[in-house]
């Protein structure tokens, strides 16, 4: 057995079972044990943003980490972003990134970098392979480090990889669970919840599921608290029999206001909550000064003990959470808006459906009409890169198998990494993808209001790097090119019409949906 084999070996018997690629020569042993080892399915992707985005989306979906395998520190340089958005999210990926042989980095050739130093801007956990005997020992490590929910970044040189191995593989790791939350941490949240102060309990976290979104609803019920959702948790269940739960506002303004009568936020699962970005003459934390913040649950905590325990504390068990009903808006008619593509979107959705949020403008609209479709899961871009929607859609195809993905992109986020379009084809994946194309970087316009910038108003230079209509991207041709079907609507009936053919047939399909811009 070789280092490559013990390697993919040991992440098989970690339970890991699918390895995005996108590979170089310094990879070409990996490449070569994917048809030695069994049970790992790979995946090409044709960027390296697409195959840790999709990591990261399979991750919020498979509750488990996927592998990567990323050609050297290039490669690894234009996959940052997206495991930058799994860090933020607290989702595990365990990526593996080839290198130079160790005796021929002396030699400076032209790939050769500092992988370490570019890993570690974005990895909990950084480790460069040094012998194929240990390389069994190493990957399982990585597998450890990533856990629930770290990025673990593992470097295999060329000779690592080749060389041979004779401890084999190493034992498979398993993770542990959530470490448990002590009795005098959730007795002093119930003392916050009893000072007769206006209390919010705030979750977060990887997945607020519909049991937990029903728990905490009933917990803040009995302790007359307010209940919220920080305003990107990475994946949110939604729609009907789940809890009524506000999200905070992503505006700074909004979330100020949301807050501002709170004395005591008690966090679950969700980190203080900051203002996006700075702006002048607003303030960077959201809640007031003035406010008691007590995290009673890290997101790695176990936060389904600390909600049980609440829940028993309080005598919550009986009381009735609220919940949305299921309530369809009728099917649109007329011009094609954001608020009638919201509305289709709402009324065709099936159920177990998975929304990958890459809206941006357009997802303000389609957020609020989705609440009483039929349940569903909502996954948010939880670091802010954009350039996540489409690959994350990859990744929780796969892995959500069974269930329909519907990936909300902005024109211009889609275009980042627009060649998911091709793994979605080529892997027939059942996504549906929603284009609104406002030929506009929208969010921009307003954020160059709000920082004041030039008054408030761009200049023609500034406007010109806030538009991207000209010339006008063809969506359906981009798509059609990378073998997904597309179509095209300019009216609410088209695009009804459009979005139900698409629920009802597996496989991957786009709708470039002519929107003006929702702010506009
Ligand atoms: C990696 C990265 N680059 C740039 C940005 C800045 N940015 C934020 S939103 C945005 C434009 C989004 O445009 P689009 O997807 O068309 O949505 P719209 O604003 O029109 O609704 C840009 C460029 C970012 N957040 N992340």
């Amino acid at each position: 057995m070789n280092g490559a084999e013990s390697l993919l070996g040991t992440l098989v018997d970690s339970g890991i079972e699918l390895c995005f690629t996108n590979p170089g020569t310094s990879e070409m042993h990996f490449v070569a044990a994917l048809d030695e080892v069994d049970g790992i399915r790979c995946v090409l992707c044709l960027f390296e943003g697409v195959l840790t985005g999709a990591a990261a989306g399979y991750a919020a979906m498979a509750h488990k980490p996927a592998s990567t395998l990323l050609h050297l520190g290039p490669g690894l340089g234009n996959a940052l972003a997206n495991i930058h958005n799994a860090k933020k999210g607290d989702l595990p990926m365990v990526n593996i990134v080839g290198d130079h042989a160790t005796y021929h980095l002396e030699y400076d050739a032209p790939l050769t970098s500092d992988i370490a130093g570019i890993a570690g801007t974005v990895s909990h956990w950084v480790y460069s392979s040094r012998s194929s005997a240990d390389i069994g020992v190493d990957t399982a490590e990585a597998v450890r480090q990533a856990g629930s929910g770290q990025i673990a970044t593992l470097i295999l040189p060329a000779d690592v990889s080749w060389g041979d191995n004779p401890n084999g593989r190493a034992p498979g790791v398993s993770v542990p669970p959530a470490t448990t939350v002590s009795d005098a941490r959730i007795d002093e949240a119930i003392a916050l919840l009893r000072s007769g102060k206006p209390t919010m309990l705030m979750i977060g976290g990887r997945d607020i599921d519909t049991e937990r979104g029903l728990m905490l609803s009933r917990i803040g019920k009995a302790a007359g608290a307010r209940v919220c959702t920080e305003t990107f948790p990475a994946r949110v269940a939604r729609g009907a029999g789940t809890a009524v739960i506000d999200r905070l506002p992503y505006l700074t303004e909004m979330a100020v206001e949301h807050m501002k009568e709170i004395d005591n936020l008690i966090l679950i699962g969700a980190k203080p909550p900051v203002s996006f970005f700075a702006y002048p003459n607003l303030p960077s934390a959201i809640a007031p000064e003035a406010c008691t913040e007590f995290v009673l649950a890290t997101v790695n905590e176990d936060i389904d003990q600390v909600l049980g325990a609440l829940l028993e504390k309080l005598d919550a068990i009986d009381v009735e959470p609220d919940v949305h009903p299921l309530t369809l808006p009728d099917l649109p008619s007329g011009d094609l808006d954001v608020m009638a593509c919201g509305a289709a979107i709402a009324n065709l959705l099936p159920e177990n459906a998975v929304v990958v949020d890459e809206g941006i403008t357009s997802s303000i609209g389609c957020f609020p009409l989705t609440i009483t479709a039929q349940p569903h899961d909502w996954l948010n871009l939880t670091g802010g890169a954009i350039g996540w929607g489409l690959p994350a859609g990859v990744g929780a195809a796969l892995g959500a198998p069974g269930r329909k993905v519907v990936c909300l992109e902005g024109d211009g986020s889609a275009m980042y990494t627009i060649s998911a379009l091709w793994t979605m084809a080529r892997e027939n994946l059942n996504v549906t993808v929603v284009i609104f194309n406002n030929r506009k970087y929208s969010i921009l316009e307003l954020e160059f209001a709000r920082t004041g910038a030039r008054g408030g108003t761009p200049g023609p230079k500034a406007a010109s790097t806030l538009d991207v209509g000209s010339p006008n991207m063809d969506f359906v041709a981009l798509a059609t090119g990378m073998g997904v079907a597309a179509t095209r609507a300019t009216t609410a009936e088209e695009f009804n019409q459009q979005f139900e053919a698409a629920m009802q047939s597996p496989g991957p399909h786009l709708i470039d949906a002519m929107v003006p811009t929702f702010l506009s």
